[in-house]
């Protein structure tokens, strides 16, 4: 909503039609003469070469998955093998097209493209650097086994560190490129340009933008390829990414010396198949993929669809967008046809199509008649394809060999504990890059930091309790955190559906649009998915990111960015990348059910995610500068209920300057000796006013710890207070089934067992819906609640009258009836 677009009614209301151009289907109609003339002769061998040398790496894991054997040598693989048999000339064309510092996302079936993608950096890139990676990587630890008695040149030397790299990837070895912890649907090479590939239909489509925004934003040369099948144009995700790739803003807003639009195509490698449904004629509409492009921007997506059968179509679109892309005229959409000859999977029967529509795609091969080309122009005889072939096969036999050898090859030990350690990259890094931020004036001379400088950052003043108005609060405390890293790390963005002129929701932002240039700082189509997709993606390149989704609600729109991509990637790399973004959720307040729910449960459950939930400015601007400064991924939850909240807990007031507080320690905000209340977000200040209660009126001292942090979590200090005290009550405005407390309750049990008078009690929220503001009090943990409930289960209470009920016997009459 920027206000040099002004809406005009006269404008919109103009009586026209629109009107879409052409979407060209196979129109490349090169003259084979004239089109293998453009090319050395030796570059269409080698691109013969490849194809065959996919067929054969595929060809091994489809024997040995449905026989048990290849040539002879059985190995039982136990994973997936999602093959690309037949879709090899696409794979290769695209490749051929491309530099090494253009990256390639992809799927669950994206052997083809990887091997494609590897084999053309290896082309291009010299030998001194192609040394330099094979040593490099990982030590030389997938270098060692191909290099001893290899006495070739480099270039083939690369080849089978390649391939043997790939291999013992999806045969879980440690010589993997991620040391087996990818996999067949999730292995990639970074230094050769192969980005994460997904197992997840789509993936790619919300993650690529991220990294050609990355591309973008930090000048980087190179395009962004999403190779995603025809099926996962029905994902939701994929359109999110799409949307964000053409924003008009690249062009009608940023500075041109960023670029333009995102470089980046969606390669849809379409086979006509998701698994057993088809897309076309069947499950979607669209029949051809390119006519999707003209719904998305006047450009139309330059859509078109190419042959996929046939190398030399593909690169000649390959090399045609990429111009455009070069242009600052993205995104593309390519339509690349192509067949899987192969089954969805090795068990896959075909029940879905028939034998004849398989036969009739086998009888137009692309190997064979790809040669057949070549032998028919004199490009290579047959005698030398016959010699390419027997060497590819007894090449990919021997590599095969090597990565299933436990000897050469081992996978890690069952008892070893390196998945636990590379959950989390736990790093600090000032700066993803040396370049100067790019400010628009000087942080000191920002408006909100000058109208923040006049604030009272202590609990009290002069003896006074602090007016609202004048307290330094959580949103400018998260407001100073993130201005602190702006200004230090030129890759750090941030973006969201309302983060630009609108001052960010809740208006953390204010001030930031003042400082920041247009692609530091943007609005993003309401697209969740394609904005946590995104910040993946932008990390995944080695950029910092702070994404932002409004409503904590609202995180069932990127379930699948949230739950699969932030938080496992890091794991799947081996260690390999880092994932530098923070995710800002909001919990609502006063605004029903679907807008008020704290779902801290939710990610606290999925593996690889640090959740936060600071609720007091010195916690909200020590944490925000540790998550700043830190390579996971934080989803960091904020309270709508305390964003005007001033300090009340840390008596020398927030700093000024840049502190940082661990993302894993409980802060004790109240001590006391007779019972222990454990909180985590705004129910502290419930459980505060509870403390105050049973201290004047019943003369029970409680202690308070705020956990802070759900995931990492340090469980010495709240144990620590739980055996002082020998009680524990957990209050937190979560809805109390399966709540954090639950767990962080049972463990205190464990824990505590010895020293506990009883077992902890858990007091949240009733598991209903949020309902309307005036009614929250039914629904949100109050004093009265938390006073009844230590009063009924742990620590009778003199004298005091319970207004709510919180007995045992309700507790499993509402389980019973599943509120
Ligand atoms: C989100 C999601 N839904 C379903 C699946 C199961 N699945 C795996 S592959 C596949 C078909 C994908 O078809 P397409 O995108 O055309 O790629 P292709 O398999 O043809 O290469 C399905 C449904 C999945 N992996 N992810
Ligand atoms: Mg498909």
């Amino acid at each position: 909503m920027p206000k040099s677009i002004v809406i005009e009614p006269e404008r919109v209301f103009n009586r026209e039609v629109i009107r879409f151009a052409d979407i060209p289907v196979n129109a490349y109609d090169t003259a084979p003469d004239q089109a293998l003339a453009s090319f050395a002769k030796e570059d269409l061998v080698a691109i013969w070469r490849d194809m065959a040398a996919i067929r054969e790496f595929e060809t091994v894991l489809n024997e040995i998955k449905t026989k048990g054997a290849y040539k002879g040598v059985t190995y039982n693989h136990a994973g997936p093998a999602h093959l690309s048999i037949g879709q090899e000339a696409a794979a290769v064309g695209m490749a051929f097209a491309l530099e090494p510092n253009d990256h390639v996302f992809g799927s669950h079936r994206s052997h083809g493209e990887i091997l494609a993608k590897g084999f053309s950096a290896i082309r291009k890139l010299t030998d001194e650097q192609l040394l330099a990676i094979m040593r490099s990587y990982r030590d030389g630890a997938l270098l060692g086994p191909v290099e001893r008695g290899f006495g070739g040149g480099v270039r083939e030397l690369a080849r089978r560190f390649f391939v043997y790299g790939a291999y013992s990837e999806i045969f879980a070895r440690e010589t993997g490129f991620n040391r087996g912890l990818g996999g067949s649907m999730h292995a990639f090479f970074a230094p050769f340009g192969i980005y994460p590939n997904n197992a997840i239909v789509g993936g790619s489509g919300s993650i690529a933008p991220g990294a050609a925004l990355f591309k973008r934003v930090n000048r980087k040369p190179g395009i962004v390829v999403a190779n995603i099948g025809d099926s996962s144009f029905g994902c939701g995700p994929v359109w999110e990414g799409i949307t964000f790739s053409a924003m008009d803003q690249y062009r009608t807003l940023w500075d041109p010396a960023v670029g333009g639009g995102l470089p980046i195509i969606f390669n849809c490698m379409n086979n006509f198949y998701g698994m057993g449904g088809q897309p076309f004629g069947e499950t979607m509409g669209m029949q051809y993929v390119a006519r999707l492009g003209a719904g998305v921007n006047p450009e139309q997506m330059h859509a078109e669809r190419v042959n996929g059968y046939d190398p030399l179509p593909v690169i000649d679109a390959f090399r045609r967008k990429r111009q455009i892309l070069t242009e600052g005229r993205g995104p593309v959409l390519l339509d690349t046809i192509t067949y899987r000859i192969s089954g969805h999977s090795p068990s896959d029967a075909s029940s879905y199509r028939s034998k004849e529509e398989i036969e009739r795609w086998q009888q137009v091969d692309s190997i064979r008649a790809f040669r057949a080309k070549l032998a028919a122009h004199r490009i290579a005889s047959d005698s030398t394809f016959d010699t390419i072939q027997s060497e590819i096969e007894a090449t990919t036999l021997d590599l095969f060999k090597l990565a299933i050898d436990l000897e050469v090859s081992p996978r890690l030990a069952i008892d070893s504990d390196l998945v636990g350690a590379v959950m989390f990259s736990n790093q600090h890094v000032e700066r993803f890059d040396t370049r100067a931020p790019e400010l628009l004036h000087q942080p000191a001379d920002n408006p909100r930091v000058q109208q923040i400088r006049g604030k009272i950052r202590t609990p009290t003043h002069e003896g006074q309790p602090v007016p609202k108005m004048k307290a330094f609060n959580v949103r400018d405390a998260l407001f100073e955190a993130l201005l602190h890293r702006f200004a230090i790390d030129p890759t750090m963005v941030a973006f969201g559906e309302e983060n630009r002129d609108w001052g960010g929701a809740f208006a953390v932002y204010r001030g930031l649009t003042e400082l920041l240039p247009y692609h530091r700082l943007f609005n993003s189509p309401i697209s969740e998915a394609g904005i946590v997709g995104a910040a993946v993606g932008y990390a995944l390149e080695g950029g910092r990111v702070v994404a932002e989704l409004m409503y904590a609600d609202f995180m069932g729109r990127a379930g699948d960015e949230i739950f699969n991509q932030l938080s496992k990637w890091q794991a799947m790399s081996a260690g390999q990348l880092t994932m530098p973004v923070v995710l800002r959720v909001s919990v609502g307040s006063k605004y029903g059910a679907q807008h008020s729910q704290d779902f801290t449960a939710l990610v606290h459950h999925v593996p690889g995610l640090k959740v936060v939930y600071p609720v007091t400015p010195y916690d909200a601007k020590g944490m925000m500068n540790a998550a700043l400064a830190g390579t996971d991924p934080v989803v960091f939850f904020e309270s709508q209920k305390v964003y005007d909240t001033g300090e009340m807990f840390e008596a020398s007031g927030v700093p000024e300057g840049y502190y940082e507080i661990d993302l894993s320690e409980p802060s004790i905000k109240r001590a006391g000796t007779d019972v222990t209340i454990v909180t985590l977000g705004p129910a502290l200040y419930t459980a505060a006013a509870a403390a105050q209660e049973l201290e004047t009126r019943y003369g029970v001292s409680a202690e308070i710890v705020d956990l802070r942090t759900a995931n990492p979590l340090n469980y010495e200090p709240v144990a620590a207070s739980v055996r002082k005290t020998g009680k524990a009550l957990l209050v937190s405005d979560a809805v109390e089934r399966g709540s954090v407390m639950q767990t962080v309750a049972s463990n205190l049990t464990q824990l505590c067992f010895d020293d506990l008078d009883g077992p902890p009690v858990v007091v949240g929220a009733r598991n209903w819906i949020t309902p309307a503001a005036e009614l929250e009090a039914m629904f949100f943990p109050q004093t009265a609640w938390i006073l009844d409930a230590l009063h009924e289960r742990i620590l009778p209470l003199k004298g005091h009258q319970p207004r709510t009920n919180q007995s045992l016997a309700t507790l499993v009459d509402r389980e019973k009836r599943g509120i």
